[in-house]
């Protein structure tokens, strides 16, 4: 273990009894503590119920009576709000959370009272944005004031980079303190608060049923994030896109890593704008990224360098910071991973080193889309010697990605009636069909019997509804796992300067798709 930040598992229920049941859970699930939501309890009362609470629990409580006022379910009197809490401090919780608002108060109220073992927690929740980041540091002066044992400030992300801000907090916090940025764009400050020394995240027990916007599963935080392996060294990598959470990247890097005894990690960066990333997280130890849809195109502008092919491309699926200088240097592996499973499944040797000519020569590659994959796509049929058709809603984009492979160009209306010839091969490479909206596809399934291959660069679902027509219309098909697989062996190696653990990927990925 290379860190001390505590899980705490929140315990939401109606009653009594529901609680100690999830609290058997969270431990059993590996949590360190649990969070007592007694707002959500019916029919509560307060020293009865707070006893069985305190002393059945296996594991530390932190009580926590959050109203209404604050994000909470308590709408009662503050008088006996506050009069619950402090029977809470009087039976001997581990930790009671009391909002700033009210700290004062509540501090004269417990005044004399207050078991030594019993820490204070005082929270500040906003639920809108993250402020400055001398606003933050403010805030925080703000609540050590009150004599908090433990300072506690939870924002809401609207971007990214509101993450870094917590993150600085708490790297020069004099006292323990909770830094949290709720929400799906803060995720990676309740995994990474591990390495900047926060004294607690917290896990959910179950998928869907969070205490805040965001929350991971305790389940995720361990196997996935491997949470308890974070350190102060802890090298940070990620995948970047929006959408992101659909990919399997995290699942395959973060096993790969554990099982290689690497000390990185690898995250669900959700990103909107590529160039605020960068400029934000410019630390040395931010060192390597995929990039997916739709940021491929961007990444290059990010680079200090651009490896020739990914700049012959016009777009990046790796990033990597050189370590000898910090040098953020991007390359393209997308492209041989997926040409490298067209070409086995055609039937050819992958001839690309031994100088063989490849199955791919001479054949119309149809090629839909003209984003960052498509690009690829493209360029490596044109290094196969086929002649290369772009396919994009937007005809513009498609001519230009066209008259760079010396190929033709068609809009994605045009795409049903394009048939010069039979035994054709085509490649989507746009997000059509990916989950959640697997019912859609890029052409219509009549038009499949024109093609003697298809692949899809989705791999969420494994099957696309393209995939499933073209062997329903007789064409052999590529999953989109092939091209993912392979440029994930290259990424790793990258990353790490190690060999993949190319079984243990490949296991990963079956496992998780
Ligand atoms: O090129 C890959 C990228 O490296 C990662 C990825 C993903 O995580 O879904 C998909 C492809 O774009």
């Amino acid at each position: 273990r290379r860190n001390s930040t505590m899980i705490c598992a929140p315990v939401m229920a109606e009653n009594v009894d529901q609680m100690l049941l999830m609290m058997r859970k969270a431990k059993e699930l590996g949590a360190d503590l649990v969070e007592v939501r007694i707002d959500y309890l019916k029919n509560f009362s307060p020293h009865h119920d707070l006893q069985i609470l305190i002393k059945q629990c296996p594991l530390p409580t932190l009580i926590t009576y959050r109203p209404t006022w604050e994000g909470g379910q308590f709408d009662g009197d503050e008088t006996r709000r506050q009069a619950a809490l402090r029977q809470a401090v009087e039976l001997g919780a581990d930790y009671i959370d009391i909002e700033l608002k009210v700290a004062d108060e509540f501090y004269k109220l417990i005044q004399g009272k207050k078991p030594e073992k019993v820490k204070i927690i005082v929270s500040s929740h906003n639920y809108e944005n993250t402020p400055s980041a001398e606003e933050i540091g403010n805030l925080a002066a703000r609540i050590q004031a009150t004599g908090a044992d433990i300072v506690k400030i939870a924002t809401t992300a609207q971007d990214i980079t509101d993450s870094a801000r917590i993150f600085q907090l708490l790297a020069h916090s004099q006292v323990p303190t909770i830094g949290i940025v709720m929400g799906e764009r803060g995720l990676m400050s309740r995994i990474l608060c591990a390495k900047f020394g926060g004294f607690l995240t917290f896990g959910a027990l179950e998928s869907g049923i969070v205490s805040a916007p965001g929350q991971s599963t305790l389940k995720d935080l361990l196997e996935l994030y491997n949470f308890r392996q974070i350190g102060p060294d802890t090298k940070v990598h990620g995948v970047i896109g929006n959408p992101i959470g659909h990919s399997k990247s995290p699942h395959l890097y973060n096993t790969a890593f554990r099982s290689a005894g690497f000390n990185g990690i690898y995250l669900p960066l959700l990103v909107d704008s590529v160039a605020n990333f960068f400029n934000t997280y410019s630390s040395p130890d931010f060192v390597g990224y995929s990039y997916t849809i739709p940021h491929k195109e961007a990444g290059p502008k990010c680079c200090d360098e651009v490896d020739p092919i990914a700049k012959a491309i016009g777009a990046i699926s790796c990033m990597v910071r050189k370590p000898s200088d910090g040098k953020l240097i991007g390359y393209n592996v997308d492209y041989l991973g997926a040409i490298g499973a067209i070409e086995e499944a055609l039937g050819g040797s992958n001839g690309s080193s031994s100088g063989a000519v490849s199955p791919l020569a001479s054949k119309l590659f149809v090629v839909i889309g003209a984003g960052g994959a498509g690009k690829a796509l493209a360029y490596g049929g044109k290094e196969k010697g086929a002649r290369v058709v772009v396919a994009n809603r937007t005809y513009e984009k498609a001519k230009e990605l066209a008259s760079k492979v010396d190929g033709e160009a068609i809009t994605l209306a045009e795409l049903d009636d394009f048939h010069p010839e039979d035994g054709m091969i085509l490649a989507n490479t746009t997000s059509v069909g990916m989950k959640p909206k697997t019912d859609a596809t890029p052409i219509s399934k009549k038009a499949l019997n024109r093609y003697s291959l298809v692949f899809d660069a989705i791999y969420t679902p494994k099957w696309t509804r393209l995939l499933q027509e073209a062997q329903d219309s007789g064409a052999k098909v590529v999953l989109g796992t092939e091209m993912f697989i392979n440029q994930a062996f290259v990424q790793f190696e990258r990353f790490t300067g190690m060999p993949a653990p190319k079984e243990l990927i490949r296991e990963t990925l079956a496992k998780n798709t």
